[in-house]
């Protein structure tokens, strides 16, 4: 059974390579995203550790010449999905003209390289990806900070499309009356109640007008109307960084930029912190206003080794509050919250990259029990439900695209019960990495 799932994992990841790269799922979403594409190397290494290479070697081609990495990269035309390259117009802003899209996604490609060194060893390989990463992570500094804190300035900048963390800064988006007309694809493949609703996809497109209609350039979106500091991204830039600064030593490489960018990043975490929730949430950058709620990537704190010893041990009881809540771990949205929604998306369902990222900091910090909950409940829910993108924390149902690339990939890389496992510790608290 067990070697059966683990065939049936890398039959997914063949069967959604389309020569070199990977799409997350056939149809729903038919090009190579940025942090899905970072995760599938991760499945891939476990077998074919030439093939994980390739992943992370075609996601880099995308790479503007200001250092963003696009968080699509549209290998080839297809209908399925919308909004394709013709809506995003970035025309003119590749180097050699590659189309992609005019934002990022979270920068955890870095840390995806350090398991690759560590996997492989292959300098040589990996020295044109940290370059490559390097300067990914100086556009993060340069365009996408404010007041210490990561920012971003579409919601699918931060993966997490209708997380309720960007509702208040999207109801204040007026729509641009002069949006084209269009055709969403996404409800078409799955049912409308596990996807965001037509109001914020509309505030979705007169983002992507306003940045089309400003060629995409980076000091038009610092004037922008969506800008909001992302705990989530905040956090899985600072475990790069940190990832990247220990790859760039190990390969004799200059580390000295990361290691600044590191302390600023630190300190910046502090921006995100609510003593009222308990946690980091996001805070808009326009309003000044906070989140009054918390979604699972506050739980990348231990991940990035961020926060006082005060702060993670407040989050650490906010932390069992929600697991508490919840019949699987770990939902994307404190189910004791109002915006709560069990099938919907970000705004509810289990992510098993966040559950990656989530539980393997608790690991590294000694809260070996948590860790193990949340691994064991995903591996669980995989079992039961299918490799599927998301899936509903109060019933385990399995939900949005089937046969998906990064569910796969973790299940290969993480959370399948033949995956060697590191010793674990109760030892409390490790401290920083
Ligand atoms: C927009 C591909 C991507 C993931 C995101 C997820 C979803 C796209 C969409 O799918 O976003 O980028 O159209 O809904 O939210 O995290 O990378 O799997």
């Amino acid at each position: 059974m067990t070697i059966d799932l683990d065939q049936r994992a890398r039959a997914i990841l063949a069967a959604n390579d389309r020569g070199g790269y990977t799409v997350p799922t056939a149809r729903l979403y038919p090009f190579q995203w940025n942090w899905d594409s970072a995760f599938c190397a991760l499945g891939f290494a476990t077998h074919d550790i030439d093939r994980a290479f390739r992943e992370v070697e075609t996601l880099i081609e995308g790479q503007w010449d200001d250092g963003m990495i696009p968080h699509i990269v549209f290998r080839r035309p297809d209908p399925d999905y919308f909004p394709g390259p013709e809506a995003w117009g970035t025309a003119g802003r590749h180097p050699r003209g590659v189309p992609t899209s005019g934002i990022s996604q979270p920068p955890v490609l870095a840390s995806v390289l350090r398991r690759l060194h560590q996997a492989s060893g292959d300098a040589a390989r990996l020295r044109p990806l940290a370059e490559a990463c390097a300067r990914w992570h100086a556009w993060w500094q340069r365009a996408r900070r404010e007041g210490g804190a990561t920012v971003v300035v579409h919601p699918w900048e931060s993966g997490r499309d209708n997380c309720p963390d960007w509702d208040a800064a999207l109801d204040r988006i007026a729509i641009d009356p002069d949006l084209p007309a269009y055709t969403r694809r996404d409800t078409s493949h799955i049912d409308a109640d596990q996807r965001p609703r037509q109001e914020q996809y509309d505030r979705y497109m007169t983002i992507v007008k306003r940045g089309a209609d400003r060629h995409w350039e980076t000091d038009a979106f610092a004037a922008g109307p969506f800008r909001v500091a992302d705990p989530g991204c905040h956090f899985i830039l600072l475990r790069a960084e940190r990832d990247l600064a220990a790859l760039l030593g190990a390969l004799g490489m200059d580390d000295a930029a990361v290691r600044a960018r590191i302390t600023g990043l630190e300190a910046g975490a502090d921006a995100l912190w609510s003593e009222a929730a308990g946690a980091w949430v996001a805070h808009d950058a326009r309003s000044d206003a906070r989140s009054g709620a918390v979604a699972s990537t506050a739980f990348l704190a231990w991940w990035a080794g961020a926060g006082t010893a005060s702060q993670r041990s407040r989050a650490l009881e906010t932390l069992r509050a929600v697991l508490s809540s919840a019949r699987f771990a770990l939902p994307s949205w404190d189910p004791r919250d109002a915006a709560f929604d069990a099938p919907r998306y970000w705004r509810g369902p289990i992510w098993p990259v966040v559950n990656f990222m989530v539980s393997e900091g608790l690991r590294e910090a000694g809260h070996a029990d948590m860790a193990e909950r949340i691994r064991s409940d995903t591996a669980t829910l995989i079992r039961e439900a299918g490799f599927m993108e998301y899936f509903d924390p109060t019933s385990g149902r399995g939900l949005g695209g089937g046969d998906f690339s990064w569910t796969a990939a973790m299940w290969l890389h993480w959370c399948g019960p033949n995956v060697p496992r590191p010793r674990q510790a109760n030892a409390g608290e490790a401290g920083e990495r």
